[in-house]
């Protein structure tokens, strides 16, 4: 058996009761193959593999809290810190109620690689809680974040660890996160990313993994001799991450035809209109079918994907496991020809072959959604030299950290004869840093 069998082999005895944590770790596995063997003798005696896929330490704590009847509720509350061989563990923190420690792992194995790409000095980590947002009031997620807070400050730092959004966490929840930290540790520093604008957060940080997964898609679209103008988008989602790939889309072009929630899509032939989905998530916090309400010519589907939806580009800017091999079949059944993946691992292993059978471009979530935690990272440095940059400073900062993730990636692949597979180019690229830091630094 080789290594990377063996060690997967080991992982699936120890944590098989982990399938999203197990998923991802046996795809990074599979694909880092190649480089793995290029130094298997020094990396089997170091147990490099063995450390690699064992977090360096996971959290794990109750989040007491009551809700506005003053009735009182208890969730569960995680940090994975992951790796910190490259820098301070980093990764965003999700509410949802499908949350869990396999999540969350997977989360924060991928985080590392994702990080290692972005070429700043940032380790992986993810956290979160079952708790489920929706239907919240305002007070209520301010409690439960106050609560969520005070235990997880014991573990974080500026230095340390610093957390920032994911699903169900954005600057509302961040604001509230962080001045609870403050508050116990009477610390004024840069311990959470994606703050407000008015106390240390970063000009286009809201809008980095949005513009992010468009500028590396429009590499990788360049890349193939072709541009975004005119192209028919999918996306899916209606969050953080959907509503900037949108914004910059349509800038470069692009007609941008779907969004979607949890209930259902939006089909808009005419391109969505991103003031109407703005309004209705950001300010009003309610569902994507009241988007026919203000545009009458759309049509909602209830219950459903946008998959089925004719496009050139699709865009998962959901959650993991959004699209499955049946799915993958009707795009490219469609004429889809490019899948970039906003969300963090939207697509499953069948999707991905067929993607790759088909030998579609394809942009794995690592590297494609790279540009929020690249922003973050950002944050830091700002935070770090009490300064903030402009918009247009971060925003170019940001383009060109995907350009060059999008040509490391592009290059990693080549070098290991798989020309054009951005997935071992994303996998390779970003394991090799982490595995010489790691090495460096000895068995820790
Ligand atoms: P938001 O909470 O802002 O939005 C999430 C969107 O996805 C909502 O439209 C939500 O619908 C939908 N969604 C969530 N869970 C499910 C589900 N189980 N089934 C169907 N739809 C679902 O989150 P973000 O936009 O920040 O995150 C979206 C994805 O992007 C996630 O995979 C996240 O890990 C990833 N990501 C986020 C980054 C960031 O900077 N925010 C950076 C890199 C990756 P509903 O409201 O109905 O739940
Ligand atoms: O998945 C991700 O990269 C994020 N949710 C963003 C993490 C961050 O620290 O900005």
């Amino acid at each position: 058996m080789s290594y990377v069998e063996e060690v997967f082999e080991g992982l699936k005895k120890k944590h098989a009761h982990e399938p999203e944590f197990l998923e991802a770790a046996e795809r990074v596995l599979q694909t880092i193959a190649p480089a793995v063997e290029a130094n298997e003798e020094k990396f089997r005696s170091t147990a490099l593999l063995e450390r690699l896929v064992e977090p360096e330490r996971i959290i794990t704590f109750r989040v007491p809290w009551t809700d506005d009847q003053g009735k009182h509720h208890v969730n569960i509350g995680y940090r994975v810190q992951f790796n910190s061989a490259i820098g301070p563990y980093k990764g965003g923190l999700r509410f949802h109620p499908s949350v869990n420690q396999s999540i969350l792992k997977f989360l924060g194995f991928e985080q590392i690689f994702k990080n290692s790409l972005t070429g700043l000095p940032i380790g992986g980590g993810k956290g979160g809680s079952d708790f489920d947002p929706k239907g919240k009031s305002d007070a209520e997620v301010m409690r439960f974040c106050q609560s969520f807070m005070t235990e997880l400050c014991k573990y974080i730092g500026a230095d340390q660890d610093v957390p920032a959004g994911d699903i169900g966490v954005g600057g509302r929840e961040v604001g509230y996160l962080y001045g609870q930290y403050k508050r116990i540790k009477n610390l004024y520093e840069g311990v959470l990313t994606g703050k407000g604008l008015s106390f240390g957060g970063s000009l286009a940080r809201p809008e980095a993994t949005g513009y992010g997964l468009v500028y590396i898609t429009n590499e990788m679209v360049k890349g193939a001799g072709k541009d975004l103008k005119d192209k028919v988008v999918v996306i899916s989602g209606s969050g953080n991450v959907a509503q900037y790939a949108c914004q910059k889309a349509q800038q470069l072009g692009a007609k941008v035809v779907t969004v979607s929630d949890s209930n259902g899509y939006v089909y808009d032939p005419d391109g969505i209109k991103l003031d109407v989905v703005m309004d209705i998530k950001q300010v009003k916090r309610g569902r994507i079918k009241e988007y026919v309400d203000a545009v009458p010519t759309a049509k909602y589907v209830e219950g459903e994907r946008p998959w089925s939806v004719k496009c050139d580009i699709a865009l998962p800017c959901a959650t993991q496991n959004e699209i499955n091999g049946a799915d993958a079949k009707t795009l490219l059944d469609n004429g889809c020809w490019c899948v970039a993946e906003g969300a963090n691992m939207p697509s499953d292993a069948d999707a991905i072959d067929a993607y790759q059978a088909a030998k579609i471009l394809f942009m794995p979530a690592k590297a494609a959604n790279a540009g929020g935690v690249a922003v973050s990272a950002l944050e830091m440095s700002q935070n770090s030299e009490r300064l903030s940059w402009s918009f247009e400073e971060v925003d170019g900062k940001l383009n060109e950290i995907m350009t060059d993730i999008y040509k490391k990636v592009a290059a990693a692949a080549k070098r290991y004869g798989q020309e054009g597979d951005f997935v071992t180019g994303a996998n390779i690229a970003g394991f090799e840093k982490v595995a010489d830091a790691m090495s460096a630094q000895g068995l820790v």
